[in-house]
């Protein structure tokens, strides 16, 4: 978002941000839109801007309508380990692929936009389960239509995607880069190597506070308190990851960005289509694994669950009271995890009175090694906490 915005536009857009309502909401973006100048460099902020009113709009109609009457709400509560949606577009074979990895029945069928509403089921992987949901197409050709507007609020609240394509659309690879252009233009980042900034607002913070492991792409951060202050943030906690030029950090004030792990399933191989994995791998994310399954003919279908588990960034810990055998239902918690941590997962007191732990597993030298609470734990650890 290259914007170069007078100073007017930029008033408008920080009173947008700092209105609470959606009704507030929208009357300031009418007016950010309208004092907007229309050149090449305001392009994609008008894009987003027409699209957040659009969302905005819908917001408060469904709002209307569920006083009278109870509106249709898309979302699924979470349960297992992880959710991990089906995203991708019409007929790619999304609803085939949740009928052979979970338990769940969906209605399947040669014609698009089969799939209305979203549907769980549990994928076992190992002794854990992860929720898998399919969900109602992307459709690639009309980024701004209200049912993408749902299928992304479903990516957006999930631990990862499951991109899912196949080789018997139109054309594969054109069809593989709209998709991830539409989930990057949504605010949705599937690799590490993009930047994501986060601008937490906060009386409680002093100034503007930096923090995180990204890099300030040719931008000091007085730029970015300057840059910020024309927005009237003075007091925020920016949170930076990967590469971020100042431009990134603009757009991070009025719309958010979210890092997802995500898998590329390139389904129906069975129909051919292998000769086209050089090319997708081109366009696709270097960390983004690509895997070639066919939901009909079985192929690579077991290895999603490892790959998926690998993807999320999780390892399983079981702990256990000594004497006694280990917990067998493992904590999942996010790779890099101390010990510490875990105690605080099972209990506050725990943690509080923490004195040392033994561990057995990958994380140490010989098993049952006493450990202190900084101790990063590994995955499939085993953990008796002394306290
Ligand atoms: N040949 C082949 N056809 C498949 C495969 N997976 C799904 N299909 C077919 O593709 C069509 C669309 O499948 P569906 O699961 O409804 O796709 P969705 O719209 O992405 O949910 C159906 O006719 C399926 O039988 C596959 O692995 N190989
Ligand atoms: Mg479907």
């Amino acid at each position: 978002m290259p914007a170069n915005l007078p100073a007017e536009a930029r008033g408008k857009l920080a009173k947008y941000s700092e209105a609470r309502t959606p009704e507030e909401k929208i009357r300031a973006l009418e007016e950010f839109i309208s004092s907007v100048p229309k050149h090449k460099g305001t392009e994609n902020l008008m894009h987003w801007a027409r699209r957040r009113l659009a969302e905005l709009r819908e917001e408060v109609e469904l709002r209307k309508r569920k006083k009278v009457g109870g509106g249709l709400q898309i979302f699924v509560e979470k349960s297992g380990s992880a959710q991990a949606v089906l995203i991708g577009p019409p007929n790619v074979g999304k609803s085939s692929l949740l009928a052979k990895l979970t338990n769940a029945k969906p209605e399947i069928s040669p014609y698009p936009y089969t799939t209305k509403m979203p549907l769980p089921g549990m994928l076992p992987f190992e002794d854990i389960q992860i929720q898998l949901v399919d969900t109602p197409p992307l459709n690639i050709e009309e980024p701004e239509s209200s049912m993408n507007n749902k299928v992304i609020g479903l990516a957006r609240n999930a631990d990862a995607l499951l991109i899912v394509l196949s080789p018997d659309v139109p054309e594969p690879v054109e069809t593989a880069k709209k998709t991830l252009q539409l989930l990057e233009e949504r605010g949705i980042v599937i690799s590490r190597a993009m930047g994501i900034v986060r601008i937490k607002r906060s009386r409680e913070v002093e100034g503007i506070r930096v923090v995180g492991g990204g890099r300030l792409m040719g931008f000091t951060e007085d730029d970015l308190r300057k840059l910020l202050s024309e927005y009237r943030i003075y007091n925020a906690v920016v949170e930076i990851e990967g590469d971020v030029t100042l431009d990134d950090v603009e757009s991070a004030i009025v719309t958010s960005r979210v890092y997802k792990p995500a898998l590329l399933l390139f389904n129906k191989v069975d129909l051919g289509g292998e000769g086209l994995l050089p090319e997708l791998r081109a366009v696709v994310p270097k960390d983004v694994p690509i895997i070639p399954v066919s939901a009909e003919r079985g192929d690579n279908l077991r290895s999603i669950g490892g790959a998926l588990f690998k993807a999320l960034g999780v390892i399983r810990v079981y702990t256990k009271n000594p004497n006694k055998e280990p917990d067998p239902n493992p904590l999942v918690v996010k790779r890099g995890s101390s010990v510490l941590e875990v105690a605080e997962m099972v209990h506050k007191s725990l943690a509080e009175n923490f004195k040392y732990a033994r561990v057995w597993g990958k994380s140490v030298k010989y098993p049952g090694q006493r450990v202190g609470g900084n101790h990063v734990l590994e995955d499939k650890d085993i953990v008796e906490i002394h306290a």
